[in-house]
């Protein structure tokens, strides 16, 4: 049986990507932050009792800004596989926390490499290093592929930078399977709430069924090229599986601006909408509400533009050249871009018909902006 440790595992891609691991019949080791409150959500259904016996999903505790307890593990779980999927993954807080961000996306991957090269694991362990289209920042070259030179955007890329370079660096030094996935934006209804598609499906539910006015964003010029977070897990496997180490990217090939996803998260709950306004000064307001079980009176104010969601530098076109990995790895995503808003939206709209409910019967149920 061959054994992954995943780095980052409670997060969006590391749950995903326990759940195809466990599928194919790996043991699985993944490492998760000590939290003063659980922090499991995403990988609860897959939780084994570690008193039972046969179990194949196993956490432990550990941070990568502690290279004393990612050496231990990895030496404990001596793993064929490592995906180190774990970061400080939000570009606009790295402004924010631009030490830490480097601390754990940069020098964390570095931790990893030379904890498997410190225990003689070079030639058994294959590690996966999770970076990202960021890399590219500022456009230099469209679509974007595996030979377009990085221009780093913030904190968060500069750090992811570090990471993907020294792993190439211990692949040519060491002689190591150590691979980068360059993996274009990857969104479901497991994304963390503050990222702009995730943030954008819950306020459709909400605002659909009465629990919320409107949402404010930031940028709605920019454009991402999306995809389904499980396509994209089934690529990192691919990755580690060929007989040659090697970087790809993983890319839909197409882009979209954020206020076309608006539109098109919107649309799914029957909800047209008219852009007016450039600008700070930009809103949308409901044209047209053809599902009678959401209420939304005709040029209702739904969507506004709060500054503060406009970054420092910003990335504004992204858009992927997904050749390699389609002709090499054979990869090809199963979801396209109105699938992917049909799976949030609907998981979206389930979820906070909970809410609904405790509001209709007096309790107060939360909502984070940011
Ligand atoms: P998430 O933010 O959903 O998950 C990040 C994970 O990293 C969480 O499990 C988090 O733990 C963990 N983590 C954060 N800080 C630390 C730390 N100091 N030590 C150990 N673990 C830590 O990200 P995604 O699942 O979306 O992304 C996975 C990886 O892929 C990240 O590295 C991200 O930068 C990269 N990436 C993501 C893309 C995307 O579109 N989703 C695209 C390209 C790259 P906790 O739950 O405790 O916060
Ligand atoms: P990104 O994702 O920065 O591409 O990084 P995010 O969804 O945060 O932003 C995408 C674009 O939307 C614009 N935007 C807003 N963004 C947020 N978060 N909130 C808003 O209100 C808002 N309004 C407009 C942003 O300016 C930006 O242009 C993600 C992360 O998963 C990274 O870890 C990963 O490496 C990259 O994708 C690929």
């Amino acid at each position: 049986m061959k054994k992954a440790l995943v780095t980052g595992i409670t997060g969006q891609d590391g749950a995903y990507l326990a759940e195809l691991l466990l599928s194919k019949g790996y043991e699985v080791h993944g490492i998760k932050r000590r939290t003063s409150l659980f922090n499991t959500q995403r990988i609860d259904h897959i939780y084994e009792d570690p008193h039972e016996k046969n179990v194949r999903f196993h956490l432990h505790y550990g941070d990568l800004s502690d290279s004393t307890n990612i050496i231990r593990i990895i030496q404990d779980v001596q793993p064929d596989e490592i995906y180190n999927l774990g970061a400080m993954s939000h570009v606009q807080v790295s402004f924010e926390e631009p030490e830490y961000t480097a601390n754990v996306d940069g020098i964390g991957t570095l931790r990893i490499l030379e904890a498997v090269r410190l225990l003689g694991l070079t030639q058994k362990t294959r590690i996966y290093q999770a970076s990202t289209s960021e890399l590219y920042g500022l456009v230099q070259e469209v679509p974007q592929s595996e030979t377009t030179p990085f221009y780093p955007r913030s904190p968060y890329a500069v750090a992811k930078l570090y990471a993907y370079w020294i792993t190439v660096n211990y692949r040519e030094a060491y002689n190591m399977f150590a691979v980068n996935g360059i993996l274009f934006n990857h969104e479901s209804p497991l994304r963390g709430e503050t990222f702009v598609t995730r943030k954008i499906t819950r306020a459709v539910a909400r605002i659909a069924l009465g629990l919320q006015d409107k949402v404010y964003l930031g940028n709605l010029d920019a454009q991402r090229d999306w995809g389904h977070a499980k396509d994209y897990v089934e690529a990192m496997w691919l990755i580690l599986q060929q007989d040659v180490a090697e970087d790809f990217v993983i890319a839909t090939g197409q882009t979209t601006r954020i206020r076309e996803f608006v539109r098109m998260a919107f649309a799914e709950v029957g909800v047209e909408l008219t852009f007016t306004g450039e600008g700070v000064h930009e809103k949308a307001t409901v044209a047209s509400c053809s599902n009678p079980a959401y209420q939304l009176p005709i040029g209702k104010e739904v969507v506004a533009i709060d500054e503060r969601y406009f970054r420092p530098t910003e990335v504004e076109l992204l858009i992927g050249d997904p050749t390699k990995s389609q002709t090499k790895l054979g990869w090809k995503p199963k979801y396209d871009l109105k699938a992917l808003v049909n799976d949030m939206v609907t998981a979206d709209v389930e979820l906070f018909k909970k809410d609904q409910l405790l509001e209709n019967s007096g309790h107060r149920v939360m909502n984070y902006f940011e």
